[in-house]
């Protein structure tokens, strides 16, 4: 999209949003790795997944900060914050998606306990459905045309459709196999999933609610990196989460004392 000019008050925020976002995933990648000696040793690959999620994302959020600072440049005289002529680089955002995307759904059936082959074929169809609604959402994205825009992100809404219907699904049947304290945990995870992952086509849709230039782009730009925040760091705790409960209803819990747990084990 064309870059349009922005007020300090719009480029700060947007500024702010990328290097909230570089906080939050760094961090959550340093409680991810401390958390998986906290759980039983099978929930630790979903700990792992996590954090390769958001070490994945934090990356990506550190170069398209670097990518906003280049693209626009203050006018002192206007007060103003004007394009610089240096391109803003959205691919990283959807490279990143297509990498990390794929990761959380691997993440989201980790939790269904599923047999080998059913979570095999589970991950498949979702990962070919992920591709396909990022793929499709691209061509829209950097369109300057919102006819081009609404086709694009139609075709894109098709897979993400399916996505979501699968997992509730899913979840929902997971739900009835857990034990009670992981069971509101785990109808949360799913109400997390649909909340975040619905905002990205509601901030994709910002130049259809009125919002032109300035305001298209702090919509687009401020959503997305709420929406990311929420579903990589957000959706990692939940899984930790879920992964302790489970952990302790194992009667496996690494942070009891010793003795306590050989006294359960025996
Ligand atoms: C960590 C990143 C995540 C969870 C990204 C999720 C992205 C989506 C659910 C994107 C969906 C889109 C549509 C449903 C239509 C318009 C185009 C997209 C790609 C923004």
């Amino acid at each position: 999209m064309e870059l349009p000019v922005l007020t300090v008050g719009q480029f700060d925020l947007i500024y702010n949003g990328f290097s909230l976002a570089i906080a939050s995933m760094g961090a959550a990648f340093i409680f991810f790795m401390i958390g998986r000696s906290q759980v039983a040793p099978k929930y630790r690959p979903a700990l792992l997944v996590s954090g390769l999620v958001v070490a994945i994302a934090a990356y990506h959020y550190f170069r398209i900060f670097e990518s906003w600072g280049a693209a626009y440049q203050l006018d002192a005289a206007m007060g103003q914050y004007v394009p610089s002529g240096e391109a803003f680089n959205d691919a990283y955002r959807y490279i990143d998606w297509l990498l990390t995307v794929p990761l959380l759904l691997v993440e989201a059936v980790a939790v269904l306990a599923l047999s080998r082959q059913q979570s095999g074929s589970l991950i498949a169809r979702l990962s070919i459905a992920a591709v396909l609604m990022i793929a499709l959402g691209y061509p829209g994205e950097i369109t300057d045309s919102n006819t081009a825009r609404f086709w694009w992100g139609l075709l894109s809404s098709v897979p993400f459709v399916y996505i979501l219907w699968v997992l509730w699904g899913e979840l929902g049947n997971a739900l009835e196999r857990q034990p009670e304290q992981v069971r509101v945990l785990v109808r949360n995870l799913r109400l997390l999933l649909l909340f975040t992952w619905g905002v990205y086509p509601i901030a994709y849709m910002a130049p259809f609610f009125g919002l032109t230039g300035a305001g298209a782009v702090v919509g687009i730009q401020v959503g997305y990196t709420i929406a990311d925040i929420l579903a990589k760091a957000g959706f990692g705790v939940l899984i930790y989460g879920i992964a302790r409960e489970k952990t302790r209803a194992d009667g496996e819990d690494p942070l009891e004392a010793p003795s306590t747990a050989a006294a359960a084990a025996s």
